[in-house]
């Protein structure tokens, strides 16, 4: 607990803490105040880089009166609040956002231009916190902020990697990963606390002792790590209110014992200690298919662990009623990953805080909550029980136990169905013994969440539909959301103005406002006002990949995007064969050049390192694009975009740019996206899948308005039980069998057959996405997309009405769902 200060005497001291004054004579003082004396440079020799940080600092100080009040008043008022759990945080960059949030963008691009600054400039070096992979780091990204903006008592726990995602480059067209240096150029946002560190533990055995005649166990772990917190603001918009994101970072304990190790290697001592600092050096790259590898067990434990204990030793008042947490608390489970807090917990209430077993139980389960985000059986983690006994003993035993009385009331009311308790035993023993997380999340938690309506459904349905039968009324459904601040008001400052002109400004905290937009619709005016930013925000991003990759966006054309992870389930491939297709059709002579709509496709898209057949669809993708780049007979008509290292920064470029959102997975396997919401949300059309929320932005924004194709997940059921041959579906297809061939022939591929032959034969005899099956049908919704861009007005009118039929999709509305259905935190504002 922090020291306590004796009654402080001087004015100053007692007078609450101000911010500067938000004039731009203020903002100048202020800036230059922390490029003298905090960078130690003089205005005339500063680095661009000792400006952006100046400014950076700057822009903290009118946030920290608030901020600190705001923690002042979370501990005071002892409300109960939220602890969000999550192994990742895609943040973004944080200095427009944290401006717009303290409405300092005026004042501060002023005062910069007056000490003769484009702030501008400075803006581009900001390098973006990538400490997540996609759409699971982003979406927690976005809940902190609606958090924040709403006024809900909350915190963001996590881990601060010295490397977040890999920097992506291409040599050759193939994807070579870079180490992500964020924190080089220094790190204006975070406030380390080395004195707040928490000592963590690991390995060891644990033993049995007798407390006064009562038998407790107690763990003596082998080995112990630092975990030194560092905090961030997370400021809402414009309404004074700063929350905390707070990050561990792992740093190797002082005190070692030269005597385990070889008496007298002093060096040999330091090395051995050093390596529990490697704990946070590295985010793991896989999105969605975790590799079960022993050091992110351990990244999972150390913030857990970290985060509770922090919660119980610094949040709660003196002398605290444990029994009482759920009133104060609710652990958002932010995936399979945190997990391990559940028997972390149970631990400290039994072992440290000498609870009863039951009463520990009761607590635990009031006070997590567990969001699942997958329906992919790779992706619901996994730990051997040979790991977990090795590194965390206590915690083993303790899962044990949790198993063995829910067992014991799963036999209760359904008797001895062996086969059903095999099922839904939290400890699997085939192919190896190992802890299925999701089960012990489910089971220890007040409620389980999918993130959109069909996920929900087919998780209640096919995942867990026994544990859904054993737990009436746990399972519920929050559709995921994104911050209307960064994806529209930030990223899109053209439509945003338009928007605010034709209904003020609410709309940005109140999104549902957009539906007023729906009556502009039939204006000609707003329409062409509407089509004359889209344009503009083409020209912004032709500028930018010019600039960036020296890539060229075609003149006039309808720019086609698909950014996500790498993944066959997202099927990439399915988009590659839609533009072999289209290259074929012309290359051959078949088709008419000027028959085609002028499109230019862009793609952004990362694989785990690890992921052969996500590279080697990358590698394709550039191949195609290259040919297809260089070919005359296609000049002017067909363009393939794979900008590198796609991130949250060039998102907010495409995005807003985009008239074709590609959201085209296999029904039944993306949980719900996030991307799609965002470009629906700044007027693209989607063509899509009824997949993930996919469907719920179909319902909304009407069937005219967007382009469906494809199986439904019932479909994709039934094909898989009748015997899928994908061969068939080239046997039959005659376009198919042409894009495949011309592939397989080695034409994106200097003539060598062998460079794509994986990807050929594992669309003809496994295709485990479905992408042949769906191909004709993706095709000629294709054609329905071109027909349609014909009539440009028509299709303005389409992408208004995206607009204003989307403001479900905020994230603020998310955050209103779970408080209403799982965490019962009411916001104090
Ligand atoms: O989470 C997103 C979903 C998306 C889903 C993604 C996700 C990850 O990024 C990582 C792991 C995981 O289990 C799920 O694939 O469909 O929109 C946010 O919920």
């Amino acid at each position: 607990a922090p020291e306590r200060i004796s009654p402080a005497k001087h004015p100053l001291a007692l007078a609450p803490v101000t911010a500067p004054p938000s004039t731009v004579d203020g903002f100048v003082r202020e800036f230059l105040n922390n490029l003298n004396f905090r960078q130690g440079v003089a205005l005339s020799f500063s680095s661009g880089n000792d400006r952006y940080l100046a400014l950076a600092e700057t822009v903290r100080d009118y946030l920290m009166a608030r901020w600190l009040e705001d923690q002042r008043r979370q501990r005071e008022r002892q409300a109960k609040g939220v602890c969000y759990l999550s192994a990742e945080y895609l943040l973004g960059k944080q200095l427009d956002n944290n401006l717009l949030a303290s409405g300092l963008t005026e004042i501060a691009t002023e005062a910069l231009a007056s000490c003769g600054i484009d702030i501008d400039e400075l803006r581009r070096l900001e390098l973006e916190p990538g400490l997540g992979n996609g759409g699971l780091g982003r979406l927690a990204a976005c809940f902190i902020d609606s958090l924040a903006t709403m006024s809900v008592p909350s915190i963001g726990y996590g881990l601060r990697y010295e490397y977040g995602i890999f920097r992506q480059t291409f040599v050759d067209g193939q994807q070579v990963e870079q180490p992500d240096r964020w924190l080089a150029m220094g790190s204006p946002w975070e406030f380390p606390h080395p004195e707040a560190a928490q000592t963590i533990s690991f390995g060891g055995h644990t033993e049995k002792y007798d407390d006064d005649g009562v038998e407790r166990t107690r763990w003596i772990p082998a080995w112990n790590v630092q975990a030194v917190p560092f905090n961030y603001m997370v400021p809402g918009y414009q309404n004074g209110r700063v929350n905390t994101l707070r990050l561990w970072s792992a740093v190797a304990t002082n005190a070692f014992d030269l005597g385990v190790f070889n008496a007298g290697d002093y060096a040999e001592a330091v090395r051995a200690q050093t390596f529990a600092s490697n704990i946070s050096k590295v985010l793991y790259p896989e999105d969605s298919t975790p590799q079960g590898k022993e050091l992110r067990l351990q990244q999972q434990y150390f913030f857990v662990a970290a985060s509770i204990r922090d919660f119980l030793d610094n949040q709660l008042s003196e002398g605290y009623d444990l029994a009482n947490l759920p009133n104060r608390v609710i652990f958002q489970l932010n995936d399979t990953h945190p997990v391990i807090a559940v028997p972390e917990l149970m631990r400290v209430l039994v072992d440290e805080r000498h609870l009863e077993w039951a009463d520990a139980w009761a607590i635990t389960q009031g006070c997590f909550a567990y969001t699942c985000h997958t329906l992919l059986p790779e992706a619901l983690e996994e730990w051997s029980v040979d790991l977990l006994g090795r590194l965390l003993p206590r915690h083993l035993e303790i899962i044990f136990r949790i198993n063995e009385e829910f067992l014991a009331a799963v036999r209760e009311q359904f008797g001895d169905d062996e086969l059903r308790i095999r099922n839904m035993s939290i400890v699997g023993e085939y192919p190896h013994r190992s802890v299925r997380m999701a089960y012990l999340a489910t089971v220890a938690g007040a409620k389980v969440n999918g993130v959109a309506e069909l996920h929900s459904q087919l998780l209640r349905d096919k995942v867990l539909p026994d544990f859904a039968e054993f737990f009436p009324g746990k399972f519920t459904n929050v559709t995921n959301g994104v911050t209307p601040r960064r994806f529209l008001r930030l990223a899109n400052p053209g439509l945003s103005s338009l928007i605010t002109d034709a209904l003020g400004p609410r709309w940005v905290t109140d999104l549902e406002r957009l539906r007023e937009l729906e009556a502009y619709a039939a204006d000609p005016e707003f329409r062409a006002a509407f089509a004359a930013v889209k344009a503009h925000n083409k020209v912004r991003l032709a500028t930018e990949l010019k600039a960036r990759d020296g890539l060229e966006v075609g003149d006039g054309h309808l720019l086609d995007v698909m950014v996500k992870r790498l993944h066959e389930y997202k099927r990439q491939m399915l988009k590659v064969l839609h533009i072999v297709t289209l290259y074929e059709g012309i290359a051959s002579g078949r088709v008419a050049a000027s028959e085609i709509t002028p499109r230019t496709f862009v793609f952004g898209a990362k694989a785990a390192p690890g992921y052969a057949m996500a590279k080697r669809i990358i590698h394709l993708i550039n191949a195609v694009g290259s040919v297809v780049n260089d070919d005359p007979r296609v000049e002017g008509r067909l363009k393939v975009l794979f900008p590198p290292n796609y991130d949250v920064t060039l998102a907010e470029y495409v995005i807003p740019a985009a008239d074709l959102s590609e959201q085209i997975s296999l029904a039944g396997k993306e949980a719900s996206g996030t991307g799609n919401m965002k470009f629906a949300l700044n007027g693209a059309l989607t063509i899509g899948t009824d997949d993930g929320a996919n469907v719920e932005i179909r319902e909304l924004v009407g069937d005219d308005n967007f382009f469906l194709f494809g199986m439904t997940e019932p479909e994709v059921e039934a094909l898989w039980a009748k015997g899928y041959r994908p061969s068939e579906y080239y046997q039959t297809d005659a376009d198919l069998r042409r894009a495949m061939d011309l592939i397989a022939s080695g034409a994106f591929s200097g003539g060598d057959r062998s460079t794509f032959e994986p990807i050929i034969s594992n669309l003809l005899y496994d295709d485990r996405f479905m992408v042949l099956a769906d191909y004709a049908s993706y095709v000629a919704a294709q054609k329905t997309v071109d027909a349609a861009y014909a009539d440009q007005d028509a299709w303005t009118r389409s992408a208004i009405l995206n607009v204003a039929r989307c403001g479900y999709f905020s994230s603020d509305r998310s955050m209103r769902d779970y408080i209403d259905r799982i965490w019962h935190t009411p916001p104090t504002p």
